[in-house]
């Protein structure tokens, strides 16, 4: 039976998922999200997630009653079980560690870049606007679309202070993210792939997010487009790699055994001087229970709303990396040496 779930094709966790399932020649069937003002999800058909977010899934529990789910890191692991081949693992528990990370950086860190591009800037803030309440509302009157425009327009601003867009972060949100582009950039100049010849967790969540910066968004997409147009072409590519044949040894995950790519080693750099001080600086004040996070960033002021759950993708992460044998923390230590990643992680 096909894998039923609601979207929408400006989320990037929706497109990120679509996009592993049509790697991983999982059939599905999506319904497009139709939204009622206020209500996420509009049918009475289907059990209602605990937090209503894009994609919703609905799977069968341990008594194969079906359940509505949200998040796609566990559901992604999840179809590792429940599918097989073609995994988007790599079998290496220390790149699997290195894939954790950068899936974690692109589904959390950013989608920061992602909210802000789109509702900072006044056009990008206009064709959202314009075209989200029509993939809900297809068609609807332009006279009956205005309003929900408005609705949707106003709803997303006023949640910038959840993702830290402002401007005291709108430096560290964009110089971090044309950082990356160039690292990303780089290391797609001698690799396909974050890890070889196949794509893993962490390019989907990567591309989830690029469907919106790099195609959709008109300021970042501009900045993608013109300076890293390999960045374009890779995004559109990863759409549907379900004619990508993979070999069913690991052979076309990265060998790590001479070593890690310099490319790979900047985006290491990245998640130790960035990526993990923010995520530190959030629990820091989740667990303090203060009003703000005010810490530095990047080696700039940064501020915005504690963010409960990126306290977990702390504690996940550490726990991911405990998990490894000492002799894996060693490889670890000893492939991201001068990166300062074991130092940040411990
Ligand atoms: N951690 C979740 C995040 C999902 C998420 O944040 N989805 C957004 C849209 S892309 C959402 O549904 N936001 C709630 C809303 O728009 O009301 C995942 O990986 O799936």
């Amino acid at each position: 039976m096909a894998v039923q779930l609601m979207g929408a094709p400006g989320s990037p966790y929706t497109r990120k998922m679509l996009a592993l399932m049509r790697y991983r020649r999982i059939p599905y069937q999506v319904r497009w999200q139709s939204v009622n003002i206020g209500n996420l999800d509009d049918s009475e058909n289907f059990p209602k997630p605990k937090v209503p977010l894009l994609p919703t899934y609905y799977l069968p529990d341990e008594t194969g009653e079906i359940q509505a789910v949200t998040d796609s890191s566990p559901i992604l692991r999840r179809f590792e079980t429940e599918f097989e081949g073609r995994s988007v693992i790599p079998s290496d528990p220390v790149l699997a560690f290195f894939n954790w990370l950068l899936e974690d950086y692109g589904d959390e860190w950013l989608t920061k870049a992602m909210f802000h591009y789109r509702w900072h800037y006044q056009a990008d803030i206009a064709k959202a606007g314009s075209i989200l309440p029509r993939w809900s509302h297809l068609t609807a009157g332009d006279e009956d679309v205005a309003p929900l425009s408005k609705y949707i327009s106003e709803r997303q601003i006023s949640r910038l202070s959840y993702v830290g867009s402002n401007e005291v972060t709108k430096e560290t949100i964009e110089g971090s993210f044309k950082r990356f582009l160039k690292m990303l950039n780089d290391h797609f100049q001698s690799s396909p792939y974050l890890f070889g010849n196949r794509p893993s967790s962490a390019d989907f969540a990567i591309y989830g997010q690029l469907t919106q910066l790099a195609v959709f968004d008109p300021t970042s997409s501009a900045i993608v487009t013109q300076q890293f147009p390999r960045i374009y072409a890779w995004t559109e590519l990863l759409e549907d790699l379900s004619g990508l044949e993979v070999a069913d040894d690991d052979s076309d995950w990265l060998d790590a055994s001479a070593g890690l790519p310099d490319t790979l080693l900047a985006l290491m750099s990245e998640m130790a001087s960035l990526y993990i001080p923010y995520l530190k600086v959030n629990a820091e004040a989740v667990m303090s229970g203060a009003q703000m996070v005010d810490a530095e960033v990047d080696g700039r002021p940064y501020q915005q709303n504690p963010f409960t759950y990126q306290a977990k993708c702390l504690q996940w992460i550490g726990e991911q990396y405990v998990a490894l044998s000492s002799d894996e923390k060693t490889r670890l230590a000893e492939l991201t040496h001068g990166t300062g990643l074991t130092e940040a992680l411990t």
